[in-house]
């Protein structure tokens, strides 16, 4: 039987610091600023909150580039604030976990302007250097893998004439996991320094990609480009179970929480050794099969909706059956800062239908088991920002790159140029990091003056202000459902899932078991109405009915977009 802790009853809070909250007016999201809406995530019914990456960083890829593990961005705050916050946050009952990158660091560094000044540097094997292979007298990278933004994964360094490794951005030199004094350094620097000052655990970056492997090329699945995406080569390589345990450790003595971020595993074996409570690894996973649903291994080169229920189905299954009869422990999440909003992708954002499909979502979520994890505005239902918004006001490297790419392959051609904004409303990740929308004011009553992102203008429609003082509100309804959540945790946190009707294209029903007691949840996942025999057992309406999404809902049909949900 596995142990019971806090983390498993879970609802984590997301925050993204640029775009939280700006306390003082110049445009970026702050400390204070998030210190001064705790009491608005307390009231949501959250009970933890974690914050993206505000440590130092020249923010080539909005800090998840790390220049100094021991000190905060200067336009977020202190070292002092973030104590505040953690205080704070405890005050309220509530716990905190941050962001932790170790896969790489910036390549502002110190470690890594060191360790590029020289071969003979000490610090020289702290990342991943190699010699050019030579192909007919024409300098070579050592491999063909594709960077996770595009391009080749190594960099040339014309000082020391050799190429370092980096999964991402080449301002994010890859670490390496290999050297056991970088490992002890980065366990001090990165996370013991805040472990000392309180913090309840960590999110960990792309926790699966530090053992890289032999590092042969990869296959050729585009033929059109010398680099090709690599992504099961570099995930779960032989040395990560390893090094997960060594990592392990040291969170133990401080009884910190730990949830992964683990791409590119189509492998359940590693999933379950990487969340069982006995290999003592990671606590849980963020598994991608739900948020990848609909796209290639080229993420932007999807057709937006060619994706159909059934396959979003067995998504949330594989996630959900990922711990049944172990003792592992699973996530439920449809959004972070890396997706574009749950409503856009898997609702609908049309104005009839944004508030009922993210009412329903909102039911899906609060019914699946494993620790729940909503992202700021999620809350309120904030959806993608509209098409008509030009290319400069995508901030992401990984939507201007993508952009970039296929303006020079197609040599300017306006339609790949249009359709490739298409996927980008569709899926890019600046959906997420638009400013939150606090008020029917200007920049949504996130700043007084222009923010460093555009907000979405729709705040006069949507924003927590309004929301809090209305009962019909999406935010009214996520906090009913924490509630109910909450009242009955064994049978929505614990219980065992099953899909009821996996071949239906329209509705989505499952069940939730516990002992002896069951919950049956049906979903309408398409703008009409849908005839529904609700299972026998279910059937006593005024018994059993737990709570629709709609008011009055009907017997026997199921209004656009309406959930609802039985207890036996
Ligand atoms: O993401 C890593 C990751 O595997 C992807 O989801 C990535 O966002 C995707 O390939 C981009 O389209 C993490 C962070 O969540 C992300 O914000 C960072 O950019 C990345 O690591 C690098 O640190
Ligand atoms: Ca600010």
């Amino acid at each position: 039987v596995a142990e019971h802790k806090w983390w498993k009853d879970g609802v984590v809070y997301q925050i993204y610091p640029a775009s939280f909250k700006d306390s003082n007016n110049d445009g970026i999201g702050d400390l204070p600023g998030i210190i001064s809406e705790l009491d608005y995530i307390k009231s949501i019914g959250v009970d933890t909150i974690w914050i993206c990456p505000m440590y130092d960083s020249p923010q080539v890829d909005m800090g998840y580039d790390i220049s100094d593990y021991e000190n905060v961005y200067p336009p977020y705050g202190t070292v002092d604030d973030m104590d505040k916050l953690i205080a704070e946050t405890h005050a309220r009952g509530m716990r905190v976990i941050l962001d932790l990158v170790v896969n790489h660091t910036s390549d502002q560094h110190k470690w890594f302007q060191e360790s590029r000044s020289s071969k003979t540097s000490p610090k020289r094997d702290w990342y991943i250097w190699r010699p050019a292979r030579y192909v007919n007298g024409i300098r070579k990278p050592p491999n063909n893998w594709m960077s996770n933004f595009g391009g080749s994964v190594w960099q040339w360094d014309e000082e020391t004439e050799e190429y370092y490794l980096h999964l991402f951005c080449p301002e994010q030199p890859d670490l390496n996991w290999e050297n056991e004094e970088t490992r002890q350094a980065i366990y001090k620097s990165a996370m013991e320094f805040w472990l000392k000052r309180g913090v309840d655990g960590f999110r960990v970056d792309t926790v699966n990609m530090y053992s890289k492997g032999s590092m042969v090329d990869a296959p050729i699945t585009d033929p059109r480009s010398e680099w090709q995406f690599a992504g099961l080569q570099y995930c779960n390589g032989p040395r990560m179970h390893e090094f997960l345990g060594e990592m392990n450790a040291i969170l133990e003595k401080y009884d910190a929480m730990t949830v992964g971020e683990c791409p590119n595993t189509p492998d359940m074996t590693h999933v379950l050794k990487y969340v069982s409570a006995q290999e003592k690894q990671l606590n849980m996973v963020f598994q991608f099969d739900v948020v990848d649903i609909g796209q290639g291994p080229y993420k932007f080169q999807t057709t937006p909706f060619n994706w159909k229920l059934p396959e979003f189905k067995k998504a949330i299954e594989t996630t959900q059956v990922l711990h049944r009869g172990n003792d592992g422990w699973t996530t439920a999440f449809l959004e972070n800062h890396d997706q574009s909003r749950s409503i856009s992708r898997f609702g609908s954002d049309a104005p009839a239908h944004r508030i009922p499909s993210g009412k329903m979502l909102a039911m899906m979520m609060m019914a699946l088991s494993g620790t729940l994890f909503i992202y700021q505005g999620q809350e309120i239902g904030m959806v993608n920002f509209p098409l008509d918004w030009d290319m400069t006001e995508y901030k992401d490297v990984d939507s201007s790159n993508y952009y970039k790419m296929v303006d020079e392959r197609s040599g300017h051609d306006e339609k790949e140029l249009a359709s490739a904004k298409a996927a980008l409303q569709h899926l890019s990740r600046d959906h997420a990091r638009v400013p939150m929308a606090w008020r029917n004011a200007a920049n949504a009553g996130f700043s007084a003056v222009k923010p460093w992102m555009r907000a979405n203008e729709d705040y006069a429609v949507c924003n927590a202000e309004q929301q809090k003082g209305d009962k019909n509100s999406v935010l009214s309804f996520w906090k009913r459902m924490i509630e109910l959540r909450r009242q009955y945790k064994d049978v929505f946190v614990h219980g065992d899932f099953d899909v009821v009707d996996m071949e239906n294209i329209d509705i989505f029903t499952f069940t939730k078991t516990w002992r002896n007691q069951k919950a049956l949840v049906v979903l309408n996942f398409t703008d009409k109405e849908q005839k529904v025999s609700i299972a026998a057992g279910f059937r006593d309406q005024k018994a059993n009915l737990l709570a629709s999404s709609v008011d009055n809902c009907a017997p026997d049909a199921l209004a656009a977009y309406e959930g609802r949900v039985y207890l036996l």
